[in-house]
């Protein structure tokens, strides 16, 4: 870490000389930028001047790091990704920085207060979950690793829409992310490119005399780079986040106008913009919109142009491009990037075939996030070949060729020909884009160690036995800068105190915790660190008219995608099973609890949404019937985002991850809350199953079906009904429901969930429930024993070392990347006194 602390005895009067510095840079934004006097500035104009001020103190570090790099010509690790949930940018960069202190005490001075301003920001949800939010954790610990990277994704001009709750239903409003002004984003209109659509192939003799191919697109548009600088945290490396936006190649046609076709012209301009309109807000459910199609190749085609150029303009051909750029596919998203540097290398840079196979098989490595068929990426073949002619005929060459090796390998075997092979063949025609990942790329990983396992005895079993050393396991990580440092200040300054800070850069120290479970003052402070973010919760969710939460229950949380596989609806089985029993006897000897929801439904995700009414039409009576005042209460907060995330993974006591096993090819939310000092109670799904190894079984609450179980019981034919049958408190629990209990007597409502519990149950709710119950039932006695239960949940802390990002991205640079760190030191200082002379 080059970059430290002034500790020095200057170093009050280096800071109040900061502050004076930074109170000017926010007059002065305010003034030049914003064009407004302070005392008629909007809170939006002083929170954009206070981020062009520390954007600014970023600039120094970014251009050195980009000095550092075409010096030292290290490898570069490109991160290809359709979606990247950055979450607010001014509070993590004043923390890596290491700029929050005098930031705060500067806007205080100048009469503002900080907590409003960093709250100001509109989050750019630029991704649905898990999975976008891994490529976030990712850049940040790329960055304070000091690995030079480049994240290349889609600038999304509505992120994931926003949330509301109308009458119990979620309603989708569209995201203006952009609308009150983006300051951390920088536009590189002179390094945009060019990319096609439609048209057709042609082949031609060129002046040597070789037979080439040429793509003639029916259509062109122009992606232009925006530039977010992403700061590792104390280090002076930046690396940079770059997003593509579409434009017309030209503003209008002119020939169109002029005779007259307005309307034509204008169209154009529309249809090349709409590609990087709209996120797509599916979750885990594969539809294969040709807009998404387009959006995939649009971004992969800018990036991987844009990584051909910066190599170029060190080197004088692309022999050595692997050498220089490691390219990572997050999921399947990025995978026509293998058909694309084919046609980049072959028909523009003149390669043979077999040169450019050897280069992009060198270049690419790719991510599996998903075991759930259903999500699986696979085009028409027909689409794709509308759309993108060349890429279907390197697609079929690539095929042709695996497919001869297969059939050397495994000669007579021609069901491993279709098994394997990446075009779809069993009906319409499709082709598997987890094929063509796995063909292309020299490494391929799962993100946890059961979901690589699964990966390697079904999913990807054929590949794994070609090719034994491929597929690898990087689990997962999160970034305790934000997810501790930045969300759980109290609990950060704590371990800090006890500690020392070592640990927000190696999260392994969080072992030093451990002795502190005998240390009753320091249990003491941790108790009171959770009570007052529970605290700060319920001040904000209380209201007169409704109900006001008590901070002294115990606070149990599931927040995340709403989806059947995570089973929210499981959490709901038992709280209605818990409302029962207290109301058929009061006495019962149970903590107070409050039951938090969050999470967003698929737009199209019918089954999603109705569990979402549930949860909240169970609320309605709950939270107001007298009998269970105090004793039970349900929150739906409204909106799940990042910002958010940073009030909830604090406060919780309880985490809930009890998707059924082999679904959840990790999870992540799993580990922000163990880092917060959440027990878990979960299935062995996921990385629940590393949590419960590194944090010990008496410090995890498990329960239910593992996947061998899984697997037998749907052997030997699965009938929820019998279960039912058989349940009682199970049966009250679905009765109540059904005969309209928190429906207003409507029976009809929550038939279509009942039903499916009922009479298909994909997910195996029933089946695991009474373990559940019974899990819920022992984490309430635990709770009611304060000091147990904080020894266990300081023990999880402790013993979070192995989830910190910074773990992954170490792994993945040794066993997929094969990068090191380039310390970038700061040698480009100030601008010349006396302005530029150009060259
Ligand atoms: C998630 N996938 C996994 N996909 O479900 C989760 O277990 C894992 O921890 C996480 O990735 C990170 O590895 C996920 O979030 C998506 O959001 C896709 C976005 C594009 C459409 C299909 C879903």
């Amino acid at each position: 870490m080059t970059r430290t602390n002034t500790t020095d005895c200057n170093s009050h009067t280096n800071d109040s000389n900061n502050i004076k510095k930074l109170k000017r840079g926010f007059a002065y934004k305010l003034f030049y930028q914003q064009g407004v006097w302070p005392q008629n500035a909007s809170l939006n104009d002083y929170y954009l001047a206070v981020s062009y001020t520390v954007r600014d103190r970023m600039q120094k570090m970014f251009l050195n790091s980009i000095r550092a790099l075409q010096e030292k010509d290290s490898k570069i690790v490109g991160y290809l990704s359709a979606e990247f949930l950055m979450g607010p940018h001014l509070h993590n960069n004043l923390i890596n920085l290491g700029l929050y202190d005098q930031v705060s005490r500067a806007v205080e001075e100048s009469g503002l207060d900080i907590k409003q301003i960093i709250d100001h920001e509109e989050e750019p949800g630029l991704g649905n979950g898990g999975l976008g939010r891994l490529a976030a954790c990712y850049l940040d610990s790329l960055a304070t690793l000091q690995i030079p990277a480049i994240g290349y994704g889609i600038r999304y001009e509505f992120g994931m829409f926003d949330q509301e709750i109308e009458n119990g239903w979620q309603k989708e409003l569209g995201d203006r992310w952009l609308h009150p002004g983006n300051p951390w984003e920088f536009k590189k209109a002179h390094m945009a490119v060019e990319i096609g659509s439609g048209g057709y192939t042609e082949r031609y003799t060129d002046d040597h005399g070789n037979l080439r191919v040429r793509w003639v697109p029916a259509r062109m548009v122009k992606g232009i780079p925006y530039d977010t600088p992403v700061i590792g945290y104390r280090v002076n490396n930046v690396n940079l986040l770059r997003l593509w936006s579409a434009e017309a190649p030209k503003s209008f046609d002119f020939d169109d106008f002029n005779v007259g076709d307005y309307q034509g012209a204008v169209h154009e301009k529309i249809m090349a913009e709409t590609i990087t309109k709209v996120l797509y807000p599916n979750d885990e459910q594969f539809r294969g919109k040709e807009l998404r199609l387009l959006q995939q190749y649009f971004f992969v085609s800018c990036s991987m142009q844009d990584m051909v150029r910066i190599h170029l303009f060190q080197f004088p051909n692309l022999d050595n491009f692997p050498d220089k750029f490691a390219v990572q596919l997050n999921d399947t998203h990025p995978a026509i990037a293998v058909p694309e540097f084919m046609r980049l290398l072959i028909d523009v840079h003149h390669y043979s075939w077999e040169q450019a196979w050897d280069i992009v098989t060198h270049t690419f490595a790719y991510t599996n996030h998903t075991l759930l068929p259903e999500a699986l990426e696979k085009w028409s073949v027909d689409m794709l070949g509308r759309l993108l002619p060349r890429h279907l005929e390197i697609i079929y060459e690539i095929n042709s060729r695996f497919l001869d090796l297969i059939r050397i390998k495994y000669p007579g075997d021609v069901d491993v020909v279709r098994r394997m092979s990446i075009i779809d063949e069993s009906g319409e025609r499709y082709v598997r884009m987890a094929h063509l990942a796995c063909i292309g790329s020299h490494a391929i990983n799962g993100v946890a160690e059961l979901h690589t396992r699964l990966l390697k005895n079904h999913t990807l079993a054929d590949f794994h036995r070609l090719w034994p050393d491929k597929l690898t396991n990087v689990t997962n990580g999160v970034t305790p800068r934000r997810w501790m440092v930045l969300s759980n200040p109290r609990l950060a300054r704590l371990i800090s105190s006890a500690i020392g800070d070592g640990w927000i850069t190696d999260l392994y120290k969080l072992r030093k915790l451990e002795p502190l479970v005998d240390d009753p003052a320091f249990c003491e402070k941790w108790q009171q660190v959770k009570f007052e973010n529970k605290q700060d919760i319920c001040a904000m969710f209380s209201c007169d008219c409704g109900p006001v939460f008590n901070p002294y229950a115990l606070f149990d949380v599931q927040v995340k995608r709403i989806h059947e596989y995570k089973r929210q609806h499981l959490n709901l089985l038992h709280i209605v099973n818990l409302y029962h029993r207290l109301k058929n006897n009061p006495d019962l000897d149970v903590p107070p609890r409050t039951f938090i929801f969050g999470g967003k439904a698929a737009p199209g995700y019918t089954m999603a949404k109705l569990i979402i009414k549930l949860i909240n039409s169970v609320a309605d009576v709950v939270n107001s019937d007298p009998d269970v005042k105090n004793r039970l209460q349900i929150l739906f907060i409204p909106n799940f985002n990042v910002q958010i995330g940073h009030m909830l993974y604090p406060m919780a006591d309880l985490s809930e991850q009890i998707s059924l096993a082999g679904k959840e090819a990790s999870g992540t939310g799993n580990m922000k809350f163990s880092m917060n000092g959440a027990l878990t109670i979960g299935t062995l799904d996921g990385a629940n199953v590393e949590i419960r190894e590194e944090v010990a079984p008496e410090n995890f609450f498990l329960f239910g079906m593992d996947v061998n179980a899984v697997e037998d019981l749907r052997r030997a034919g699965y009938n929820p009904q019998t279960i039912y049958n058989q349940n009682e408190g199970l049966k009250a629990a679905i009765n109540l429901i059904a005969m309209g209990h928190f429906s207003h007597g409507d029976q009809e409502l929550f038939r279509p969930l009942i039903d499916s519990l009922l009479y298909h149950d994909p997910y195996m709710v029933l089946a695991d429930y009474q373990s559940y119950v019974e899990c819920q039932q022992k984490v309430g006695e635990v709770f009611q024993d304060p000091g147990r239960w904080t020894k266990m949940a300081i023990r999880n802390a402790a013993r979070m070392g192995k989830f910190s990002s910074d773990r992954s991205i170490a792994d993945y640079c040794r066993k997929v990347w094969k990068v090191k760190p380039l310390p970038v030191e700061l040698k480009l200082q100030r601008l010349p006194e006396n302005g530029f002379k150009f060259p």
